[in-house]
């Protein structure tokens, strides 16, 4: 099918190639303007033919059957951690909560100070759970199981605490 195409638009090419090369060589003669309007009917028709009409656009409004809400997740148990996000500067040790019930928690402890700062999760005065040293723009994570009662949340570095570096928690039942 490629076959005919091609070879009308040559020769419609060759058409237009000769018209204007007459009208160049005999400019102002009736042969030239003759020859002139047959290049231009032939590189019109051949345009033509190359241009498809314009498909139709199917106006199917699709109507879209709403999913299904998923099932509401089951409640975490005490063997699934909970998370916990602390973020620690010059000088605080801010949670994301800090009235907490008794389970497993996974701790984020986001330094976003200029200061190297840790986070000491301590009940009693007894230290529970401890992370490295957390370097400026660094985090760590630190996994502590805490039970009913009060904690306080430190940094132990230098003499950040008694600088406003703690936090009280509850864990309540
Ligand atoms: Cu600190």
């Amino acid at each position: 099918m490629s076959h005919p195409t091609r070879s009308t638009r040559r020769s419609a090419a060759l058409v237009l190639a000769l018209g204007v090369g007459l009208l160049s060589a005999c400019s102002g003669g009736d042969d030239g303007a003759e020859a002139a309007d047959a290049a231009s009917t032939s590189a019109t028709s051949a345009s033509a033919t190359t241009s498809s009409a314009a498909p139709e656009s199917s106006a199917a409004a699709g109507t879209t059957t709403a999913a299904p809400a998923p099932p509401a997740t089951t409640a975490p148990t005490e063997a699934q951690a909970q998370t916990l996000t602390a973020t620690e500067g010059e000088m605080y040790i801010e949670l994301s909560e800090d009235t907490l019930t008794p389970g497993n928690y996974t701790i984020e402890v986001v330094n976003e100070g200029n200061a190297t700062h840790d986070l000491v999760v301590e009940r009693d005065g007894s230290d529970v759970a401890a992370t490295e040293n957390i370097a400026p723009g660094a985090s760590a994570t630190l996994e502590v199981t805490l039970e009913e009662g009060d904690y306080v949340f430190y940094c132990s570095v230098a003499n950040h605490r008694a600088m406003g570096m703690e936090t009280d928690v509850t864990v309540g039942a």
